[in-house]
């Protein structure tokens, strides 16, 4: 069973409908890196593709972006893939509804609930948690998955977990309300699968029977702020059965731009002409 994972596609960022002021935009570069995962997926013949959340950069998305994106994972849909896909934070843990939703190939974990996905490789159940932001939620809800019979089992999230960093400082999650503690995940999980932390990493939890049980982030698909300026940004395939395999491919993602001088020199030249 072949699964790639993608999140934080932040779709709709930095693409305004009507521009006021002339720029570069980076807004196609995220539709741009979500079409490569996607033709990942179809020229690999994946058997699943997950989405971590954070599918757009806000709540509320312009109509036409929210069916741009829909219309194009229907499509993908449309090949055979099935598509399993959650709501973080951005969306406040509700995707924006749409017909298009309903292909029997798309699969929205509106509320916490496991989905048997039967694949060519065997039965994958995948426990989908929306984004709670609370480590007693999300634990609830992943403890609180009926037990299913399957080869596998993923937990699909959207929260940050102890111990992962972010931003040029490794600023650490640490003993947060907010922060989803280790040894406190349910040990049946082959994989958990998060999104919500930008920056790609797998922490590593060792379960009573001394086997270890990866907890990946495969991070955003583009740069959302300077804070991730030096990270590769991926997205990543989970091998499971009898060969686990665990990779990351990483995407193109230029260096966002330096702040321009002129800005710095303009708000000095305010300054000093408003010095009597
Ligand atoms: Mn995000």
């Amino acid at each position: 069973m072949r699964v790639v994972f993608l999140s934080d596609t932040h779709l709709g960022f930095d693409l305004p409908i009507r521009p006021r002021v002339q720029r570069h935009r980076r807004g196609e570069r995220f539709f741009e890196n979500l079409e490569r995962v996607l033709d990942h997926a179809t020229t690999t013949r994946a058997d699943l593709v997950l989405h971590g959340g954070d599918l757009f950069f806000r709540s509320r998305v312009p109509p036409v972006v929210v069916d741009r994106v829909y219309q194009r994972l229907a499509r993908f849909a449309e090949g055979g893939i099935p598509l399993g896909l959650i709501a973080g934070n951005h969306e406040r843990s509700v995707l924006p509804p749409s017909l298009l939703l309903r292909h029997p190939n798309i699969h929205v974990f509106a509320q916490a609930s496991t989905q048997l996905f039967a694949l060519a490789g065997g039965t994958l159940a995948v426990t989908g948690v929306p984004f709670t932001g609370d480590r007693a939620r999300l634990l609830d809800a992943a403890r609180g998955a009926p037990p299913v019979e399957a080869h596998a089992h993923l937990l699909l999230a959207h929260e940050a977990f102890e111990g992962a960093t972010v931003g040029p400082g490794n600023f650490t999650f640490r003993q947060r309300l907010d922060t989803v503690p280790l040894e406190a995940l349910p040990e049946h999980f082959d994989a958990v699968l998060s999104g919500h932390i930008h920056r790609r990493q797998v922490l590593w939890r060792t379960r009573g029977d001394g086997s270890r049980q990866p907890i990946v982030f495969c991070g955003s698909i583009e740069r959302t702020s300077y804070a991730e300026q030096g990270e590769p940004k991926c997205f990543a395939v989970i091998e499971l059965g009898a060969n686990r395999r665990l990779r990351f491919h990483e995407l193109p993602a230029p260096p966002l731009p330096e702040p321009r001088p002129a800005r710095y020199s303009a708000m000095r030249s305010r300054i000093s002409t408003s010095t009597p």
